[in-house]
């Protein structure tokens, strides 16, 4: 089931499935966001694109325990738990998630989640996340969005200059950023420790930025698949990798999240469009 939300400055899909938001366009604008033309829709099957929920775990479960990558918010059947018409005219959908037989089998029992997505001009995203356990939750969390590019070879990414990171593509070798944006010539898959900082996305050939602020989160994560990966990935085009970045509002690696009994985490990612020539 989805969400088609349309308001007087965009429009939107959120599946129920993740609490998935899929498209997202100003008006006036280009899709913001990416969706593979290949990607499934099918229950218990990941969205390829958009904003992939993540939790509790970023990637492989690190624990030694079973459990899907990337966790299991993203497959999960969320519940709506409510919608609202603003006085400025945008749209908020909030969503829920509480254990069930998946979770508690994988030995999530006592969390609660809460996305609200806010739909105008703008796309603001919250996830809460609230330790309902009497001992702590340390977790890890992430909204993993793609987003759509005219060619990544001239595609930049700026705010993440001289971080440190985890470079997943050459053994999880701890590196640090140099006073340059990122820009993607290979297959790219790095955690970026340690930042608050507001990413732009540089597009020159649609003239545009994509604005990514953040708060409640300490890592960033930049991915392309390039070539290779792509071709091993049957949810996407062969050459789908050169119209698609993801930056990543994240909490992961040792930016892992602990919360105490009772208490809650927001996680928040507020995306906007600015023009390349400002
Ligand atoms: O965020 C980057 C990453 O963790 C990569 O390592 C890559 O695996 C990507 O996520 C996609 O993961 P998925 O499980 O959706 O194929």
């Amino acid at each position: 089931m989805r969400a088609v939300i349309s308001t007087s400055t965009a429009e939107a899909d959120l599946y129920l499935q993740g609490a998935h938001v899929t498209h997202w366009t100003p008006r006036g604008q280009r899709s913001v966001l990416f969706v593979s033309p290949k990607s499934l829709f099918t229950p218990g099957t990941a969205i390829r694109g958009g904003v992939p929920v993540i939790f509790p775990w970023f990637g492989p479960r690190s624990d030694g325990k079973p459990g899907p990558a990337h966790g299991f918010a993203r497959t999960a059947e969320w519940a709506i738990e409510g919608t609202k018409l603003r006085d400025d005219g945008n749209v908020e959908i909030a969503l829920v998630l509480s254990p069930n037989d998946t979770t508690r089998g994988l030995g999530y029992d006592s969390f609660h989640l809460r996305l609200r997505a806010t739909i105008g001009s703008s796309l603001e995203i919250e996830l809460e996340t609230r330790n309902d356990a009497k001992e702590p939750l340390t977790y890890e969390e992430a909204l993993h969005t793609y987003f759509a590019i005219a060619d990544i070879r001239q595609t930049s990414v700026s705010g993440l200059e001289a971080t440190a990171y985890i470079d997943k593509t050459d053994g999880f070798k701890r590196k640090k950023l140099g006073n340059e944006p990122v820009r993607i010539a290979k297959e790219t898959d790095q955690v970026h420790l340690s930042t608050k900082a507001t990413c732009v996305i540089h597009d020159p050939v649609w003239q545009r930025r994509i604005i990514i602020e953040k708060a409640g989160s300490d890592s960033t994560v930049v991915w392309n698949p390039w070539i290779d990966k792509t071709k091993g990935m049957s949810d996407m085009a062969p050459d789908g990798w050169q119209n698609m970045i993801c930056v990543e509002v994240a909490n992961a690696a040792d930016n892992a999240v602990h919360l105490g009994p009772g208490a809650s985490h927001m996680l928040r990612a507020a995306i906007h469009i600015g023009s390349s020539l400002a």
